[in-house]
């Protein structure tokens, strides 16, 4: 089958705070319908929607309680066929998050699992302890302990992250035909593939203790394992291959050659993976210690997995992610051109670029002032586990500001007015008071915003068979500036990055033809935040 998500430019939305139509304060389905032009004078060609499927919300939506259906915040079945088929008159394909590693504590079968009924008994990890003590010492990705104790069942369950989402259990070959059930669900309603959270962890070789350093404790037992590709292939085999999709899986703690694997032919068969190793240029293996950006641990991340794989995806935020400027960018003078110098990055590498909502507006982290304004499960759990660890409330919420994940999770920016255009009600979440300046109705006037720089460069990335799948050829790396090369054939274009406030020196010359400064002709230098698209 044709690879066409190749050649196409995706976009996150993140339902809950993308635009709300009812006055409720949450975004929905009609909402996303609304922008639907918006998105295409985008040039993006994929939509992938955070969890729209019913859940009491713990881990906004990604605790699912039925996967058959539309949570009633968001609307109903009928809406989201609507999304389906308007998007599809639009050329644009919509794709699900696929949530399978655990469901939510509230869902049928675990209810059921709780007291033992048939056939639900064996769909979850439930384990006797050992006396007063837990089955295991792993620990979860939202900090503390995996296994959380049922009175009803008198049994622990394991969850890797919060204690409502109990994991699934793969070695029961009923709940991977529930999951094989609920993707063609999906796929017949018309959905063009899925973005598969943690997709890497499903199968656990073992329940053994873990080692406590230096990943997660435990993640020996559970990371990409033999299982897990054999899940994959089923999955691949019985249903995906029948259809006209695509899977992007999420891909925890991975390195080069395990993503080679978990995307080969005879592995995993995932067509494309999310990897994290760029994610660390601003922090030491986890986002709470955080330390000075250098641009060069971005680059080298990059470069290194451009070499490596032959397709990755590109991505600079997610709804877990902070915001990118507010990472590896700059604030003042230089704000406006290190958006579009991030965008030239995120656009010109080779691979599928994600663009995550509010990114081509240039929105920033959150503007909040105390922890009661942060929603987000996982930041409460961890603020918690730090004060333990003895972090002073001063330092606990610095690492909060820089790295919560509702940093990227307040509302969309549609307008400078109250409730930012996203609402006419109180939103679920703050929105920033930036959205004065930093918005769609604005940016949509102004030729020279962030907003249409993104569509400038979409457009160019959509007619360039270089920039789509050309080779890419590392020239330039250093602490101020990431050059290289896009090339089929003889159409070659050359791409230089400079993510410094320094003016740096460069030796090139030549036509530019795209620039976040509105040059037209390189002269061996390049200004502070400058990027440049050139012909070579
Ligand atoms: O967000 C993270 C760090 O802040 C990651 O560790 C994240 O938990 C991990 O990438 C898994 O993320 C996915 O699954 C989670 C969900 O909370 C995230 O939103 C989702 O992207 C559990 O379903
Ligand atoms: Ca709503």
């Amino acid at each position: 089958m044709e690879k066409w998500w190749r050649d196409e430019v995706i976009y996150q939305i993140y339902p809950m705070s993308f635009c709300d139509t009812n006055g409720d304060g949450v975004g929905d389905i009609p909402g996303i319908i609304s922008k639907l032009d918006y998105l295409k004078s985008l040039g993006v060609g994929v939509l992938w929607l955070s969890p729209v499927y019913r859940s009491p919300n713990e881990d906004n939506g990604y605790d699912i309680s039925d996967y058959l259906d539309i949570d009633p915040r968001y609307g109903t079945l009928a809406d989201m066929d609507r999304l389906i088929a308007e998007a599809k008159a639009r050329g644009i394909r919509i794709i699900m998050d696929l949530v399978v590693n655990h469901t939510s504590s509230e869902h049928e079968w675990f209810q059921k699992s709780r007291e033992r009924i048939e056939p639900y008994t064996d769909y979850y990890i439930w384990r006797k302890g050992k006396g007063k003590r837990k089955p295991n010492n792993w620990s979860g990705f939202f900090g503390g302990s995996v296994w959380e104790y049922d009175d009803l069942r008198q049994e622990y369950y394991l969850h890797l992250f919060a204690k409502g989402q109990p994991d699934l259990n793969y070695y029961n070959p009923v709940v991977i035909a529930e999951v094989k059930k609920l993707m063609r669900f999906w796929l017949d309603r018309g959905v063009s593939g899925f973005r598969c959270d943690v997709i890497n962890i499903l199968y656990k070789d073992s329940l053994k203790n873990g080692r406590p350093l230096p990943a997660l404790c435990g993640a020996e037992h559970y990371l990409s394992t033999d299982g897990t590709h054999r899940i994959l292939q089923e999955l691949r085999r019985d249903v995906l291959s029948q259809y006209d999709c695509f899977t992007v899986g999420e891909c925890v703690l991975i390195t080069p050659k395990v993503a080679k694997d978990l995307t080969h032919e005879n592995r995993g068969k995932l067509d494309m993976v999310f990897s994290f190793e760029h994610m660390d240029a601003d922090n030491i293996l986890i986002k709470w210690f955080h330390r000075r950006f250098r641009p060069k641990r971005l680059y080298k991340a990059f470069a290194k997995w451009q070499k490596e794989l032959e397709w990755n995806t590109i991505y600079l935020e997610n709804h877990d992610q902070p915001r990118s400027v507010s990472r590896f960018g700059a604030s003042g003078e230089y704000y406006d051109r290190s958006c579009k110098a991030l965008a030239v990055l995120l656009m010109t590498l080779r691979g599928t670029p994600f663009v995550f909502q509010g990114e081509e507006l240039g929105m920033t982290n959150f503007d909040f002032t105390s922890m009661d304004q942060i929603m987000d499960v996982e930041s409460h759990n961890v603020d918690k586990v730090l004060k333990k660890m003895g972090f002073s409330a001063k330092v606990r919420w610095r690492k909060m500001r820089y790295a919560s994940r509702d940093n990227a999770r307040t509302p969309m920016q549609w307008n400078g007015r109250d409730g930012a255009g996203f609402t006419s009600g109180t939103p679920w979440l703050g929105i920033n008071s930036n959205h004065v300046t930093i918005n769609a109705e604005d940016e949509d006037k102004n030729p020279d915003s962030v907003l249409n720089f993104y569509r400038r460069l979409t457009a160019f990335r959509n007619e360039s068979e270089a920039l789509k799948s050309g080779s890419f050829r590392c020239t330039i790396m250093n602490n101020r500036v990431f050059a290289f090369e896009r090339r089929v054939k003889d159409d070659a274009l050359g791409i230089a990055v400079n993510l410094s406030p320094k003016t740096v020196n460069l030796p090139s010359v030549g036509k530019v033809l795209l620039s976040n400064t509105g040059r037209e002709v390189m002269d061996c230098q390049l200004q502070p935040y400058e990027a440049v698209i050139m012909q070579r």
